[in-house]
This record gives structure tokens, C-alpha cells and sequence, in this order.
């Protein structure tokens, strides 16, 4: 099958194609996800997200996508983990940003994995859009120093001290516009989340782990 094709698909089910590469002399894995408006528009206009969470929507719109492909999904959500920013380093198309957090060359911080497909079969995958990470020419590196509670440092991601801070009256702006020192990045500033995106990740985020 033409990979044109399978972009094609992927596009059209409004997910966006982030990297991929051979894990096998026979196989092919492509991580597609989120980018840009287009799936929060599909998620909000196709189903009603006050029932269906965006995990279910995913593995169902996915699930299908991915047959009609001859394709088998693997998700970020699934238990135990797939090591889906290790496969994201692997394809070359995104660096390990200081945040942990994978970055794109042209989607900055703002993009997510929404599942991984792999192909029983060699495809002729997209060459890499950049050789090299966007972190290395970025001088101040503001996403580390723009944190309130400097919650990522050199001992790593403090989640209870980000958490209480999302929760308490002064961590009203990474409630309702998102993580700040994520918004800090001058890389893909066009992809930022809509207010709506980034207030539905943050409270997943607080239920999960707060
Ligand atoms: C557990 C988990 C967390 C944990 C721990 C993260 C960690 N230290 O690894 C917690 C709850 C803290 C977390 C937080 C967030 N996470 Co998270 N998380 C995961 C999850 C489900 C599993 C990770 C894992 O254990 N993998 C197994 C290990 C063995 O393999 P690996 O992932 O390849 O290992 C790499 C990571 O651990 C990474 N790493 C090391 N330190 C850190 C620190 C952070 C903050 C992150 C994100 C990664 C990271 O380095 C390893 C080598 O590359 C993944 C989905 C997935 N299946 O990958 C999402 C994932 C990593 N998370 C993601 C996101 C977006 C977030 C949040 C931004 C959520 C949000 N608010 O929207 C926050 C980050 C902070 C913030 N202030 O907003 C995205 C990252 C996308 C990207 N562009 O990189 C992922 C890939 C989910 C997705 N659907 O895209 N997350
Ligand atoms: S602010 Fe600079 S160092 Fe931090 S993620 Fe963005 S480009 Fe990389
Ligand atoms: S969400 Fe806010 S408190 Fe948490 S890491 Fe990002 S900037 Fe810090």
C-alpha cells in the first residue's frame, strides 16, 4: 500500500502523522496523533464528550481507521505502557525537549501521541522533517525557568507540587490555558491548544493524579 494513501486516511480522521520507523525487517510503525485544531474539532462535534471520553472516542475512531488500513493500533493509554516518546526519539522526527515532553520541529510541545500503528510490511515512510533539535539553538530555554513552583528541575517532574498548584486560586492560568511552562516554548506558538483543549487536558490531568 502507498503511504500517500495512509496519510491520506489518517488526515481525513483528523490526526496528524508524528514519525515512524522498522521495528522489524518486516514491519513498519507510525505514530500518529494529535496537532492543531483538527481532532479536539472531531472529538467535540462527533460524540458527546460529557459521556465518551476522549481515550474511548480515540480507540473507537482509531480502531477503524487503522482496518480499513490493514493496520493494528496500539494506544498511549494501554496498561502497562507502550514507551511511545522512546519510539518517538527512534523515528528522528521529534527530540527530547528539557520537560521530558517530545518536540516536533514544526508542532513544538503541542502535539500528543494517539496511538502507534504498526504494519506487517516495509513502507515508504516520509523522510524526517528536521535533522536536528529545536532545544539546541534555543538560548534562554524559557520553558525551564517560567514554571511558578519549579516543578521541573534537575530531580526531575515534581507532579504532587504541579498538581496542587493547577488546584489552588493562583494556578488559575495552567487550569484554564494550560501548562505555562509549556506555552513558554517559541517553537509551533501557532499550535498552541484552544483555551477549551487545554482546560479538558488539565482537568483529565488533576482527576487522574490529584
Ligand atoms: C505515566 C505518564 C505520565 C506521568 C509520568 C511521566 C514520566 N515521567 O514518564 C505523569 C502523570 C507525571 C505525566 C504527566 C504529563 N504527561 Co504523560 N504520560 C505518561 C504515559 C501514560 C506513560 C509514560 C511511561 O511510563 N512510559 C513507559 C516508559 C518506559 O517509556 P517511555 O515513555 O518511552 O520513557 C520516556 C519517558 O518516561 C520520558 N520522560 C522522562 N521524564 C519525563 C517527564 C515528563 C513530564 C514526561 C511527559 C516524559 C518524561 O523519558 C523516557 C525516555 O524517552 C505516556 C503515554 C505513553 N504510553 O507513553 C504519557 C505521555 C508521556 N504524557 C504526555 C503528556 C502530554 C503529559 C502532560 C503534559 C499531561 C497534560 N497536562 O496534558 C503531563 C506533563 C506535565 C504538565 N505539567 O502538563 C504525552 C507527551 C506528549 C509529548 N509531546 O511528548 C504522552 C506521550 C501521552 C500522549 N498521549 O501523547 N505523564
Ligand atoms: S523553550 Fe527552548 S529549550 Fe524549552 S522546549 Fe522550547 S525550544 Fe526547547
Ligand atoms: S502546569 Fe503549571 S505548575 Fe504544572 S508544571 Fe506547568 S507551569 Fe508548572
Amino acid at each position: 500500500m502507498n503511504f500517500d494513501h495512509i496519510l491520506k486516511q489518517i488526515k481525513d480522521a483528523g490526526f496528524v502523522y508524528l514519525g515512524g520507523f522498522y521495528p522489524e525487517s518486516h514491519q513498519t510503525l507510525a505514530l500518529i496523533g494529535n496537532a492543531g485544531p483538527q481532532m479536539w474539532q472531531s472529538f467535540t462535534t462527533s460524540c458527546d464528550t460529557s459521556s465518551t471520553t476522549l481515550d474511548q472516542w480515540t480507540e473507537t475512531t482509531i480502531t477503524c481507521l487503522a482496518s480499513t488500513i490493514n493496520a493494528t493500533a496500539l494506544f498511549p493509554f494501554d496498561t502497562p505502557p507502550h514507551p511511545f516518546l522512546t519510539w518517538a526519539q527512534k523515528s528522528g522526527e521529534t527530540f527530547t525537549s528539557p520537560l521530558g515532553l517530545s518536540i516536533h520541529p514544526r508542532y513544538g510541545l503541542w502535539h500528543g501521541y494517539r496511538a502507534a500503528l504498526i504494519f506487517e510490511c516495509i513502507l515508504d515512510l516520509p523522510a524526517v522533517t528536521a535533522t536536528k533539535s529545536p532545544c539546541d539553538d534555543c538560548v534562554e530555554k524559557p520553558c525551564l525557568t517560567k514554571c511558578p513552583v519549579n516543578a521541573f528541575s534537575l530531580h526531575g517532574y515534581d507532579v504532587p507540587g504541579c498538581i496542587s498548584h493547577i488546584k489552588s486560586g493562583d494556578g488559575a492560568d495552567c487550569h484554564e490555558l494550560g501548562c505555562r511552562a509549556r506555552r513558554s516554548c517559541p517553537v509551533g506558538h501557532k499550535f498552541h491548544y484552544s483555551p477549551q483543549q487545554a482546560e479538558f487536558h488539565m482537568a483529565a490531568f488533576v482527576k487522574a493524579h490529584g
